[in-house]
């Protein structure tokens, strides 16, 4: 058998939020051995450095979103990368902040619409992103992605997403901290939202399950978008937004293992890593460790399922 190959693809976009450090995110992967621990796994990784973003693009005199240019020019960037990424393997996009996830969603959904298959996004995380620019009060656009590539209107200069996700094929689980157009948004729109409660309650295997059984059934690629604060922060201190009460090292892994059996995923996403409030690395090197459970670590070989 031929190996498979992963794209590594760095977007060191910090401009998502106030709050600065993502940029170094790429760099700590690399730094915690994310290439040879996939290599280690029998995956042909291909390490394509960082992307060159813009440094710093001037807004509008008072704009109420920040840093509105700078990341409409990473958008364009990211989704033809993106495009590009999944012509040639799996990729991995590296942040950066959520942000980047308006570009690499949005490439990785163009592409799913030129080989005429269905789209499905699980959103590993504290917060939905499901805010507009509109419905913002923040104005990070690391709140956004969701809506952006669902479609939803106010993403006034962006580029027009070449391919939508429907809604109803976002699933996102640990959320904790939803704002109240968010919460609507979500139930207007019949998106599958587990919360920590049902996690509690019902542990995290049995819906994750229940997704991936609708994703197989409708022979949908799926996208993984894994932020930092899915965690909890006391496995995962390195993130500026951190919420009490995330998913636990078991949990979390438990979530990478059943993805890599289900065979589904076809791209991934690593956000909001800020090295700059890390603990000695240790954050940096658990996403590297969540990341080899997705791509085939376990303590036994167990039969997976043959998609492509
Ligand atoms: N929902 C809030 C807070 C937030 C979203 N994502 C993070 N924080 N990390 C917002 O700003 O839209
Ligand atoms: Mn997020
Ligand atoms: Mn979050």
């Amino acid at each position: 058998m031929t190996a498979r190959t992963c794209i590594l693809v760095g977007a060191g976009m910090d401009c998502g939020k106030r709050r600065r450090g993502c940029v170094m995110g790429p760099d700590a992967y690399r730094t915690a051995g994310i290439a040879e621990t996939l290599a280690e796994l029998g995956w042909q990784v291909e390490d394509r450095g960082n992307l060159d973003g813009p440094v710093w693009v001037a807004d509008a005199p008072a704009g109420r979103i920040h840093a509105r240019e700078e990341t409409i020019a990473w958008t364009r960037m990211l989704t033809d990368a993106a495009g590009d990424a999944m012509k040639a393997g799996f990729p991995v996009f590296m942040g950066g902040d959520h942000a980047l996830s308006l570009g690499s969603v949005a490439g990785v959904a163009a592409h799913a619409a030129t080989l005429d298959r269905p789209l499905f996004v699980l959103w590993l995380d504290a917060h939905p992103d499901i805010n507009t620019p509109h419905t913002t009060t923040s104005g990070n656009l690391h709140g956004t992605p969701i809506a952006y590539v669902t479609g939803q209107p106010g993403f006034d200069g962006f580029p027009p997403p070449a391919a939508t996700v429907p809604p109803e094929n976002v699933c996102f689980i640990g959320l904790r901290s939803v704002d109240r157009p968010e919460r609507e948004a979500i139930t207007a729109r019949g998106m599958t939202a587990i919360d920590m409660r049902q996690i509690d309650e019902r542990g995290i295997a049995a819906p994750l399950a229940e997704f991936l059984g609708r994703v197989e059934r409708a022979g949908g690629m799926l996208h993984v978008s894994l932020d930092v604060d899915f965690l909890d922060p006391s496995i995962a201190p390195a993130v500026g937004t951190t919420v009490p009460g995330g998913a636990t090292f078991r949990e979390a892994h438990l979530t990478m293992e059943m993805l890599h059996d289900s065979g589904l995923v076809t791209s991934l996403d690593l956000v909001e890593l800020n090295p700059f409030l890390d603990d000695r690395g240790r954050t940096a090197s658990l996403m590297v460790d969540l990341a080899a459970s997705l791509f085939g670590r376990s303590v036994f070989d167990r039969p997976t399922h043959s998609h492509s």
